[in-house]
C-alpha cells in the first residue's frame, strides 16, 4: 500500500514514525514536508520540518525537544554568540550544524533542494522518501505587534515562534508561494497513493503551507485513495506548538471540530474522507457525520509509541471504513 503523508513540526514527525512502524516495511511512504518555516542563518539554509522528519524517523532526533540532534554540544554557537553574531535567539547545535552545512554546500553546488534531501536522507535512511513540498524558496512570515514599539510588523515565522514565543497574530503569509511549483515527485506521489494521510500539524503553517502550493489541494480532491486526517486541536487546544494563535487568523476556530470543517469532506468538495478527533472530543463527532464528514472518537495524544502506533492504526482502519466509498 503507498502511502502519502502532508508533515511539518514535532507532531507531523511523531505520527510518521507510529505510521512506519505499523506498517508493513514493505509499504512505501512518501512525506510531502513543508518547506515555509525554513530559514536562512549565519549564511545556511536551515529546513526544520525537513530535518525533524529525517531526524525522527533516521534515529538522531532530541527525543526531548523534537527538533534538533540527540547529544547536541552547543561550541559553535559559544563562539558565535562571543562574536555578537546573531541571532543568539535560534539554537544550532554543533551536530546539527553538520546538516546545514551539508545542505548549503550541495545547494551552492546547484543541487534543487529535493535532491539535496535525497542526499542527506540516504545518511539516515530515515524509512519514508522526504520530499520537500517545492524547490522554490517559501518563507512564512507573521505580522505582530511589535513587543518594543507596539508598531506592527511583518516576522519570519522562526522569530515569531522561537525569539517572540508565538504571540497574538496579525496576519500571515507565506512568500514565495505565488511562484513556487510542485516539488519534483509531489503531485505524483498524491495521485499514485492509495491513502492520504493529513497528520496533526499545524494546520494553517504546515498543512495550510503545504495546501499552497500550486496543484496540490486540488491533486488531493482528485486523488483516487481515500484521504483521512488527525486532529491537530484536543479538547479546543493545540497538543503542542501555536495553532491556536494561527487558527483566528483563517477563521477557524480552536476545536477539532472546526479545523475538520475547514478542510471539508470530499463529499462537499473539501479534502477529507475521515477524520479522526480526541476521545475527549466525541461529541463533535454526531455533527460532523451529520455534514457528510465521516469522523470518529479515538485517543490522539502521541505519549509514547505504543499510543502513536494506535493512532496510526486508527488512521489504517478509518481509510478502510471509508475507502470502499
Ligand atoms: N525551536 C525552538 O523553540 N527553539 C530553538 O532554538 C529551535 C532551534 C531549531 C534548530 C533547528 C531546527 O531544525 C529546529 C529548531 N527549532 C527550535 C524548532 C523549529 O522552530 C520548529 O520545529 C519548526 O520550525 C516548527 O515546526
Amino acid at each position: 500500500m503507498r502511502v502519502t503523508v502532508l508533515s511539518g513540526g514535532i507532531g507531523g514527525a511523531r505520527f510518521l514514525s507510529g505510521l512506519r512502524r505499523v506498517l508493513d516495511p514493505s509499504d512505501p511512504i512518501t512525506v510531502i514536508g513543508n518547506t515555509g518555516d525554513d530559514a536562512w542563518l549565519f549564511g545556511l539554509r536551515v529546513c526544520p520540518d525537513l530535518d525533524t522528519v529525517m531526524y525522527t524517523l533516521g534515529g538522531g532526533i532530541d527525543p526531548d525537544k523534537g527538533w534538533g540532534r540527540d547529544s547536541e554540544s552547543w561550541r559553535a554557537k559559544e563562539e558565535l554568540g562571543a562574536y555578537g553574531a546573531g541571532p543568539v535567539w535560534f539554537g544550532l547545535g554543533d551536530r546539527d550544524l553538520g546538516t546545514h552545512l551539508a545542505r548549503t554546500h550541495l545547494l551552492r553546488e546547484g543541487h534543487p533542494l529535493s535532491e539535496v534531501t535525497r542526499i542527506l536522507c540516504a545518511r539516515w535512511q530515515p524509512g519514508v522518501r522526504l520530499l520537500p513540498m517545492t524547490d522554490e524558496p517559501v518563507e512564512t512570515h507573521v505580522e505582530i505587534d511589535d513587543p518594543e514599539t507596539g508598531l506592527r510588523r511583518w516576522v519570519h515565522f522562526q522569530e515569531y515562534w522561537v525569539r517572540l514565543q508565538g504571540p497574538v497574530a496579525h496576519g500571515v503569509r507565506f512568500d514565495g508561494i505565488e511562484v513556487a511549483t510542485a516539488g519534483p515527485g509531489v503531485l505524483q506521489a498524491i495521485v499514485e497513493a492509495d491513502l492520504v494521510v493529513v497528520p496533526p500539524s499545524n494546520p494553517v503553517v504546515s498543512v495550510g503551507t503545504i495546501l499552497s502550493v500550486a496543484g496540490v489541494a486540488d491533486a488531493i480532491r482528485t486523488a483516487r485513495a481515500p484521504v483521512v486526517g488527525v486532529s491537530p486541536i484536543v479538547s479546543g487546544a493545540p497538543v503542542r506548538g501555536m495553532a491556536d494563535r494561527l487558527l483566528p487568523l483563517v477563521d477557524v476556530p480552536v476545536t477539532a471540530a472546526g479545523v475538520g470543517e475547514h478542510y471539508g469532506s470530499r463529499t462537499r468538495g473539501g479534502l477529507l474522507d475521515g477524520w479522526l478527533v480526541d476521545a475527549s472530543d466525541a461529541g463533535c463527532v454526531a455533527e460532523l457525520v451529520s455534514i457528510g464528514l465521516p469522523t470518529r472518537a479515538v485517543p490522539l495524544l502521541m505519549t509514547d509509541p505504543a499510543a502513536t502506533d494506535e493512532i496510526a492504526r486508527a488512521v489504517l482502519a478509518m481509510a478502510d471504513a471509508v475507502g470502499g466509498r
